[in-house]
């Protein structure tokens, strides 16, 4: 289980040095607020909604995750999750440059169908969420390449109420380059990066206007119950009335779609999965073979998730030379890399309600795949 009270890791390797020379890492907890000086990322496509008239805004990126924070939280994950049974890592260790890309091609596998579904309902509905609420400033949690903020911006655009979007994800390249590709595509938004945690750095959420509150693409479901419990309290604790969370979950479905969406033929969830182990080697100085694990994705039916885990394909001993840890494996041993909870609306609204929110609204994919709530603090 996760300690709150420390910090949690996003991935190391592209974040221990700075994204851009403007990107300063600051010591954690310490005083927030840099602008970036001018950068040259290959200008994308405009949209055709976008405001030519006004001038591009400069993003600027708040870190809250020094090289330090991120290192320590690392070391302490392995630590403890080498050291229990089962073995464990929490997911936040996938996402370093390579993982990222890597989940950017999940989104796209045939198999893969919940970024699909998610996009179906924006575009359907995105008018409706962002009229009902009025909303002016888009925060996105776990933002990743911030590919489906458009369809929200675009909507907000259309309003006539867009003014600010706040991009939040441990992932800071990844993240950097969302927000100077967006900045140039909606001139006059302005976009406020922040590299942060969102189990720790939801009370650093810049407050004002009439914030919506995007958490996307299912990753609530990669928390456990109580992670989702405190992770709800530490939310409303911060919203105003005003203020409205947009949920993306998937949903319980026939057990074969799932599986398969997490074990596709390409075999790229299982080279995601093992990135994890690259991680590690990389950052910790460790020596796993990573043609030694293989992928396994499985449905846990008692606790409503697919299952990530790497199963040891023969008897091994791995050592990691930064924490002067021995570990070893039996062959058929497996450890768990990742949680994905799939929901039933009747259980999304409770666990809602029992969170401090009341659902104002739920748009659904066609068959109930994927679901989108909007909710308000009660
Ligand atoms: N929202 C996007 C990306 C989902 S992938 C979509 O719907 O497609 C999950 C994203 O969450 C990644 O970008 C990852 O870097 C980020 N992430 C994972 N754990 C995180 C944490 N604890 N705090 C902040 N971001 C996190
Ligand atoms: C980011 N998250 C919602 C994805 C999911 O479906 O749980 C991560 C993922 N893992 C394997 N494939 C995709």
């Amino acid at each position: 289980m996760r300690d709150t009270a420390r910090p949690c890791a996003g991935h190391l390797p592209q974040l221990l040095r700075p994204v851009c020379p403007l990107a300063i890492l600051r010591p954690a907890f310490g005083p927030v607020g840099v602008s970036a000086h001018p950068t040259h990322w290959p200008a994308t496509k405009e949209p055709e909604s976008a405001n030519t008239v006004n001038a591009v805004i400069e993003p600027t990126i708040e870190v809250y995750l020094s090289p330090g924070d991120l290192r320590r939280a690392l070391e302490s994950d392995v630590r403890s999750g080498f050291t229990t049974a089962p073995k464990s890592l929490p997911p936040v260790y996938f996402y370093d440059d390579r993982g990222s890309r890597l989940f950017d091609a999940i989104t796209r596998l045939p198999e893969y169908y919940p970024t699909r579904c998610e996009r179906s309902i924006l575009d359907a509905h995105a008018k409706d969420v962002v009229t009902s609420t009025d909303t002016d400033v888009l925060v996105e949690l776990g933002a990743g390449t911030c590919e489906k903020s458009r369809v929200l911006l675009d909507a907000m655009l259309s309003n006539g109420s867009l003014r600010e979007f706040v991009p939040l994800d441990v992932s800071d390249s990844t993240l950097w380059q969302a927000a100077n590709a967006l900045a140039r595509d909606y001139p006059g938004l302005a976009v406020h990066a922040v590299v942060g945690d969102f189990h720790q750095h939801l009370d650093r959420l810049p407050a004002g206007g009439k914030r919506l509150i995007a958490f996307l693409g299912g990753t609530i479901g990669n928390l456990d119950p109580e992670q989702r419990r405190d992770f709800y309290g530490r939310l409303v604790s911060v919203m105003s009335a005003d203020d409205r969370l947009l949920l993306g979950t998937d949903m319980i479905k026939d057990r074969e779609r799932l599986v398969r969406a997490y074990d596709d033929d390409q075999g790229v969830t299982a080279e995601f999965n093992r990135n994890v182990l690259h991680v590690l080697n990389r950052e910790l100085g460790a020596d796993f073979d990573p043609s030694r694990f293989e992928h396994v994705a499985r449905w846990n039916e008692a606790d409503s998730r697919i299952e990530m885990w790497l199963r040891s394909s023969v008897e091994q001993a791995v050592h990691v030379a930064d924490l002067d840890l021995n570990l070893s494996f039996e062959a058929g041993e497996e450890m768990r890399t990742e949680i994905s909870t799939k929901f039933s609306a009747v259980g999304l609204e409770e666990e809602l309600a029992e969170g401090g929110f009341t659902v104002e609204s739920m748009w659904a994919s066609p068959g109930e795949d994927f679901v989108l709530t909007s909710a308000r603090p009660r």
